[in-house]
């Protein structure tokens, strides 16, 4: 049961395309699940090359900033949205450090990854960042569209 008291949040996690091409999707929104985190939307996309350059805009002057654009634009990713209470935080303790060898084991990154630039997931960084990438330019362009429902740790 969810105390009422207790502020439920959103994040954006998206399978990144070395994920989706190595059939890690599945794994991953089952770590999300058992967790006890609820769906509310989820679309396999296409990143067109702008909104890319928009989601990782905080990135811009960094030198890996092509190859990052290259890699996320380079085949499908799986868009979803996911509630529930501490999400944005125990979603990215779930993922694991940026660099997969310096994540720790029985996290996504430290189970299933071995290159920084090949890290199979995104999620937001703040609460804030999970509203700005599930609601903004993401929203229209991939028309990631959130429904509204009762499961697991929420009934
Ligand atoms: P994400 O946004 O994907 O969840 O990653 P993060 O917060 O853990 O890491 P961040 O510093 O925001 O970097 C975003 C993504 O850029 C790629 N990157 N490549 N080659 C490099 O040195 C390098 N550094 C970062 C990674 O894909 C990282 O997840």
């Amino acid at each position: 049961l969810v105390a009422s008291m207790e502020q439920v949040d959103e994040t954006y996690i998206m399978v990144k395309p070395d994920g989706v091409q190595r059939g890690l999707v599945g794994e991953i929104i089952s770590r999300l699940e058992k967790k006890g985190f609820k769906l509310t939307a989820l679309k396999l996309f296409q990143c067109p090359k702008e909104l890319a350059e928009e989601h990782y805009k905080d990135l811009k002057a960094k030198p890996f900033f092509p190859g990052l654009i290259d890699y996320i634009t380079s085949g499908p990713v799986v868009c979803m949205a996911w509630e529930g209470v501490g999400v944005v935080a125990s979603a990215r303790k779930l993922i694991g450090s940026t660099d997969p060898l310096k994540a720790e084991p029985g996290t996504i990154r430290g189970d299933l990854a071995v290159q920084t630039g090949r890290n199979v997931v995104h999620g937001s960084d703040s609460p804030e960042n999970g509203k700005r990438e599930i609601g903004g330019t993401a929203y229209y362009v991939s028309g990631l569209k959130k429904v509204k429902y009762v499961s697991g740790h929420q009934l």
